[in-house]
């Protein structure tokens, strides 16, 4: 009896063991001068989804996506499916933040300057988001099905933490390179108990054309309000 409780005990030790994954990709074929010139790699999402099935994810405290000088940061975030994204506006002005297209639609509507909404995020997928007001401003949710992930440094590598062994679908999300050459470096991963550091990866993107979207009530922008003036459907 002791026996068999030692033999679970020791089992159930093993199972939570977790390692870290880590990799590095490089970008190819940018028109982005500052990606060529400075060789940013950063924002690009690998996630490891487990081959069999895992445990529920438990996405835990909230995650943030600030408004600052007419910026989304960070620009490419990835969450757990389930988790609750805050929006502050650190902003002297009024903004938005929509999604209206592909992942999860949403629309907190407009907020003034020190306030903040938030957006739960309960399907996997990838949300592009944009606020109404300023058309420059845009930004990408990578919403994954697992908890395991990490987004690339500006050096590109990533490293990703607490992955129990076992075999793993990996996938990777960039938001400058076409579908057929993502889905061309999803492979199956082994990882084991001292965790796994995989090949590098380079994507290329070539063939990206960055193409002005529209607002949120499907039209293109109009001249930018000064301030909450203006603003249709304002809330
Ligand atoms: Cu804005």
């Amino acid at each position: 009896m002791i026996l068999r409780w030692r033999i679970c005990f020791s089992a159930g030790v093993l199972s939570l063991a977790a390692a870290t994954v880590s990799g590095r990709v490089e970008l190819r074929d940018s028109r982005d001068p500052a990606v060529r010139n400075r060789a940013d790699y950063s924002g690009v999402v690998v996630s490891l989804k487990p081959a069999r099935g895992g445990p529920a994810i438990a996405p835990g405290k909230h995650a943030v996506m600030l408004q600052k000088d007419k910026t989304f940061t960070p620009h490419v975030m990835a969450v757990p499916m389930g988790i609750i994204v805050v929006f502050p506006n650190a902003d002297p002005i009024f903004h938005n933040a929509f999604s209206s297209y592909s992942g999860q639609i949403f629309d907190i509507g407009l907020y003034p300057p020190g306030s903040t909404r938030s957006v739960r995020f309960a399907r996997e997928g990838v949300v592009r988001v944009f606020c109404n007001i300023h058309s420059e401003m845009s930004a990408v949710i990578v919403v994954v099905g697992s908890p395991h992930f990490a987004a690339t440094k500006r050096d590109g590598s990533y490293e990703i933490s607490g992955v129990p062994p076992g075999d793993y679908d990996l996938s990777v999300f960039h938001e400058r390179a076409a579908e057929p050459a993502l889905r061309a470096l999803t492979r199956r991963v082994v990882v084991g108990p001292d965790g796994a550091s995989l090949p590098a990866m380079t994507i290329s993107e070539a063939g990206f054309l960055s193409i002005p979207h529209k607002n949120k009530y499907g039209h293109d922008y109009g001249e930018e309000p000064a301030d909450r003036a203006g603003y249709p459907g304002k809330k």
